[in-house]
């Protein structure tokens, strides 16, 4: 796959084809779909964290107007959500999984739980008739604290989970990494938390249930990542619908960062209900109602050590982490704190020892998964916040120790001790590229300069890796997924050579329409205006796996490289004829055929037409039409890296935080649209900021209560909140996979936190703040301020 300077090809910024629907308002998103005949869905949710539903009363709602059915606990007679994934403990013992029913049966466990199913003629009509049911509850002592949530007398959220535990699970070698400690010459030691974040997609979550009565089949239209997935869990699991009588189309998805990987009760209960009322039940989810149902991330606990000698080098780290798991296991959260965590933990370092123990906790929150990055961000803010204050302990320059550590370019493929096999990187260079773009050499110019003006100012740095491209069925396999994570891609050739691709993955921001239909019409030599991406409906495309883990183009794009070359093959025996020559002499490019030697060629469009009319070639060689799917499992995941520098700017009369200037410097590999990725990584580094300096999930330690559940509360960045970016790539190709390529759709999320917290506490030092936890609010950083002075 190489660049080949097409304007519309491989390496092209070429404009987003899917944009002119979106934005001249003709996307169609779940909620714009009106089925006939649809009643709207409202979904009673508890007010309270934890309490015994002792009663509900339904009488009076069901007899206001325009009530069509009310469904509470006792209704449902199906079965419970599943989790995607298997965790072992350290003794052997299989995770707790407690059920996970739609409608809660006798026990609400979060604010948020749901209680009652009403469905009305109209939205209005059910959301009245809710606030008509009377449920009696004995509230229950809550705990919400994750690193409380193991302790003596922390209220139980299920019997089974003993202090709450979900899983004890460990990794690497404890006794090497004992070994190191006890030789070495300083250790750090760092306590961080990762908090809880709302993912916030532009578009809440909706989903229809349709019911065909004369067919038996069910049609689920849902706000999702990954729609053969949902149909998956929600047709197995959930309510025994044979796959071939369950649809789920996933359409026009406004952003989902994660959040909308998951299958979720509120699909499963309108799909249900549809058949119940024989009618379509719509639901759509408002924003506060995102708040306290869609899953959220991060929100980690971790003590870490690291050991080093004489000179600096690393020899062992040990961490130790408790993972929030909310009330119910999500679909992947039991992999996020660990495998897709812990794995990480060498970062771009040679640290020989690594030893790691994970603790996964429930309690009376909505449940934790998988948010941008998931789990990489966790460990690359652990690993980066740990190396800078080994940094200022040892007195070694933190450029300086970073690079006496780097795994060295002619190191690959790199064997970590916690179970990955990076295939390539070049940490040297996109650290040296990071910090002359950021100008680092001229910083202290700048920081005295802002001091005149009564400032602080800070620089921070952050270089990472992060393993996505998720993921090779074998290995996700051993480790406790229950389905391969391959990816599908069908390539239909019309007749008159247009092209349309099914993909198994799903756009919903990423731009796929375009990237895909680079990669196709430069592969094959078509118009790229020829060239149709089609996906999200599981009645069209073969089974896929979905959109997350940055998998799109590593893995869906190397399943259509896959199918094109079964294209190519089929049509270069179609060519061979056309030219009376043998398959062996033709060659296959530009999207031409020629005869090698020879000046005899036929154009790509000429023998798709052939293909369909199967007198003009051998028909008991091969069969007619020229269509081709294939299955991608990748060998390995690919390891994104590189380096983000953030400058940083405190009031320190106010506490606020402004980022002056932020450089982000990734390898992703062979890049299909430059202008794609840019907007990718603007994007991650833009949540990036946000964690560090602004958002929270905050709930009342006492009541259980979510006291950031609007706008009002939790804090999106905006844009005064970011300086222009500057991005720029400095690539080694992916060695395994047909395009070279690594992914990008996380890598600003994972990078970035680390960088702005480091900036803000070299900013803070020179007062004395030693320690900030994020979100760095003004107000957090002011008190920090005054207690460092008056400390002195
Ligand atoms: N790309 C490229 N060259 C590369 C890598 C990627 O041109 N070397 C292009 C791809 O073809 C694709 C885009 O960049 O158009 C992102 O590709 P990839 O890294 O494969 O990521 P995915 O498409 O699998 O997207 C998932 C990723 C994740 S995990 C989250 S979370 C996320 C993200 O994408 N959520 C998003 N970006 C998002 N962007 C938007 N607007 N909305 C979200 O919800």
């Amino acid at each position: 796959m190489a660049d080949t300077g097409n304007p519309t090809g491989i390496g092209a910024s070429v404009k987003r084809k899917e944009d002119f629907r979106f934005l001249t308002g003709q996307g169609t998103y779940t909620d714009d779909i009106k089925r006939p005949g649809q009643a709207y869905a409202y979904i009673l949710r508890s007010p309270h964290a934890h309490a015994e539903i002792v009663k509900i009363d339904t009488a009076r709602a069901k007899a206001m107007p325009g009530v069509v059915a009310i469904f509470t606990g006792a209704d449902y007679d199906k079965g419970g959500v599943p989790c995607g994934w298997q965790i072992h403990s350290k003794d052997g013992s299989p995770m707790v999984e407690p059920p996970h029913f739609p409608l809660c049966k006798d026990r609400v466990r979060h604010v948020g739980d749901q209680v009652a199913l009403v469905i009305g003629e109209s939205l209005a009509q059910a959301r009245d008739a809710a606030e008509a049911i009377a449920v009696t509850y004995k509230e229950l002592p809550a705990i919400v604290s994750t690193a409380d949530a193991d302790k003596p007398g922390a209220a139980q959220v299920w019997p089974d989970a003993k202090n709450n535990t979900c899983f004890d699970w460990h990794l690497g070698d404890k006794a090497a990494v004992d070994a190191a400690f006890a030789k070495a010459h300083h250790v750090t030691k760092i306590d961080i938390v990762n908090q809880r974040l709302a993912p916030n997609a532009m578009e809440p979550r909706a989903a229809i249930g349709d019911y065909d009565r004369a067919t038996g089949e069910y049609t689920l239209y849902t706000t999702s990542q990954n729609p053969h997935v949902i149909r998956l869990l929600m047709g197995a699991f959930v309510l025994q619908i044979p796959e071939h009588k369950l649809r789920v189309v996933a359409p026009d998805v406004g952003g989902g960062f994660g959040s909308k990987i998951f299958h979720y009760s509120e699909e499963a209960l309108v799909t249900w209900a549809a058949a119940k009322v024989r009618r379509p039940v719509k639901w759509t989810s408002d924003r506060s109602e995102a708040f306290i149902s869609d899953a959220q991330g991060r929100d980690h606990v971790s003590h870490a050590e690291l050991a080093l000698d004489k000179d600096g080098k690393f020899l062992a780290l040990r961490v130790s982490t408790k993972a929030n798991m909310g009330a119910y296991l999500s679909t992947f959260a039991p992999c996020v704190p660990t495998y897709l965590s812990a794995t990480l933990l060498a970062g771009v370092y040679t640290t020989p020892a690594i030893y790691a123990e994970v603790k996964a906790v429930f309690t009376n929150t909505v449940a934790v998964d998988a948010y941008r990055g998931a789990g990489r961000p966790e460990t690359t803010y652990l690993l980066e916040r740990l190396v800078e204050k080994a940094a200022r302990e040892t007195g070694i320059d933190r450029v300086e120790l970073r690079r006496k550590n780097f795994i060295p370019k002619d190191a690959f493929p790199y064997q970590t001790p916690v179970a990955l096999q990076y295939d390539s990187g070049d940490y040297f260079s996109t650290l040296d590229i990071a910090l002359k773009r950021a100008d680092w050499a001229g910083f202290e110019a700048r920081r005295a300069e802002a001091k005149k003006r009564g400032k602080l100012r800070g620089i921070g740095i952050s270089t990472y890796i992060e393993a996505c491209g998720i993921a090779p069925s074998a290995v996700v396999g051993s480790l406790g997924a229950r389905a391969g994570l391959y990816e599908c891609g069908s390539i239909r050739v019309h007749p008159t050579g247009s092209v349309t691709v099914f993909t198994g993955t799903h756009s919903h921001g990423q731009g796929h329409e375009t990237t895909f239909a680079q990669l196709v019409s430069d592969t094959l030599g078509v118009p790229f205006d020829s060239v149709e991406v089609s996906h999200g409906d599981t009645n069209k495309i073969p089974f896929g796996m979905g959109t997350y883990g940055s998998r799109s183009l590593a893995v869906g794009g190397s399943a259509l490289v896959k199918a094109m070359d079964k294209i190519i093959a089929k049509a270069t025996r179609i060519a061979a004829h056309l030219m009376e020559a043998s398959a062996a002499d033709v060659e296959f490019k530009n999207g031409e055929f020629s005869v090698k030697g020879t000046d005899k060629k036929v154009p790509f469009g000429q023998v798709a037409l052939t293909a369909y009319v199967p007198h003009n070639y051998p028909i008991t060689e091969l069969e007619p039409g020229l269509e081709e799917t294939a299955f991608y499992d990748p060998l390995n995941f690919t390891y994104p890296g590189g380096c983000h520098i953030c400058e940083v700017e405190i009031d320190p009369d106010t506490g606020v935080t402004q980022v002056a200037k932020f450089t982000a410097v990734d390898d992703i590999g062979r890049v299909i649209n430059p202008m794609i990725v840019e907007g990718q990584v603007h994007g991650g580094v833009v949540q990036g900021i946000g964690q560090a300096l602004l958002e929270n999930c905050a709930y009342d330690n006492e009541s259980g209560q979510l006291l950031t559940g609007s706008y009002m509360d939790y804090t999106m960045p905006r844009a005064d909140d970011v300086p222009s970016i500057d991005v720029a790539t400095h690539n080694t190709m992916c060695t395994h996979n047909p395009l070279g390529s690594k992914g990008v759709g996380e890598v600003g999320a994972i990078g970035s936190p680390p960088a702005v917290i480091n900036a803000v506490l070299d900013a803070l030092l020179p007062v004395g703040v030693k320690d900030i936890t994020m979100p760095a609010t003004p107000v957090k950083v002011w008190q920090a301020i005054q207690s460092a002075g008056s400390a002195k």
